[in-house]
């Protein structure tokens, strides 16, 4: 692929905790972008051990391999045969990424596999992330599910999550919370929009030790996933899907990839 047309891809990578939304976003999002935005999207699934996905993969790694085929071949149990899957990625890495070359849409999302510790820990994240980088820019987009946060540290610890990723990852990112259509309680999530608040609610949550280390992470959280690029939507129902759109031109954008 020429230099331009590299650059010119935005190659969209989610990742999340399982079951925060990283199948679904990646065919909503994907879904509206043709719909709304007008452009060619191309999905790729690199979950083996995915059931069902709601999007057409244009590249599948389960086509490859399956999670389910490597447990019953080599008599692994589901975590073993998981870890096994990642080993494969990594050595099939060239086929996946010849795939992903070829396609020819203005954006490619990438599903990542459900268990996230898995990819990102291991080789095969780091790995086929950087070669992807190759071939256009890439973007995280870190998926946080507030539904499994039910106190003020425990939003720290999922927004930590989130950083400790872009660590390892070494690319640009956004966090979305997901499922806000799903939450009832709204006062957890607006403590992402307000710094103070969610420092008086750690201190009155009276939560000891806990709360102490939030609160000194609280910083940390404030320089590197400052509240402008914290996106709350909703997968399911399309919501926020404008502003999280914003957030990525933006990135894109400003890296020079675009004028
Ligand atoms: N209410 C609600 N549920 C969602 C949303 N996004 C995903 N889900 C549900 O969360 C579950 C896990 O979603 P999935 O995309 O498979 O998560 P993954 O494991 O990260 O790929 C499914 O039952 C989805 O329907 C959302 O925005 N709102
Ligand atoms: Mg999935």
């Amino acid at each position: 692929m020429d230099k331009n047309a590299a650059n010119n891809k935005q190659l969209l990578v989610f990742l999340g905790p399982a079951g925060s939304g990283k199948t679904t976003l990646a065919g909503s999002y994907g879904n509206w972008l043709e719909k709304r935005m007008k452009v060619k999207v191309n999905f790729v699934n690199l979950d083996p051990g995915a059931e069902m996905l709601c999007y057409n993969a244009d590249f599948d790694v389960r086509k490859l391999f399956t999670v389910r085929e490597i447990m019953n071949k080599e008599r692994l149990g589901p975590n073993g045969a998981f870890i096994r899957c990642m080993d494969l990625i990594l050595k099939k890495k060239k086929i996946i990424l010849d795939s992903i070359s070829e396609m020819n849409g203005e954006y490619v999302l990438i599903d990542t596999p459900g268990q996230m510790e898995l990819f990102v820990f291991r080789k095969a994240g780091p790995e086929l992330i950087s070669e992807l980088r190759k071939l256009g820019h890439v973007i995280c987009v870190l998926i946080i599910d507030p539904l499994m946060t039910d106190s003020p540290s425990s939003l720290v610890a999922m927004i930590l999550l989130s950083l400790v990723v872009q660590l390892r990852l070494e690319v640009d990112n956004v966090i979305v919370l997901n499922k806000i259509d799903a939450i009832k309680n709204k006062t957890l999530l607006n403590l992402v929009e307000n710094r103070k608040k969610l420092e008086r609610a750690l201190v009155s949550a009276s939560e000891g030790l806990i709360s102490d280390i939030a609160l000194s992470l609280i910083d940390i959280i404030g320089e590197y996933a400052p509240a402008s690029r914290l996106v709350k939507i909703s997968a399911l129902k399309e919501i926020g899907f404008e502003e999280l759109y914003d957030i990525l031109h933006e990135i894109f954008c400003v890296c020079g990839d675009l004028t």
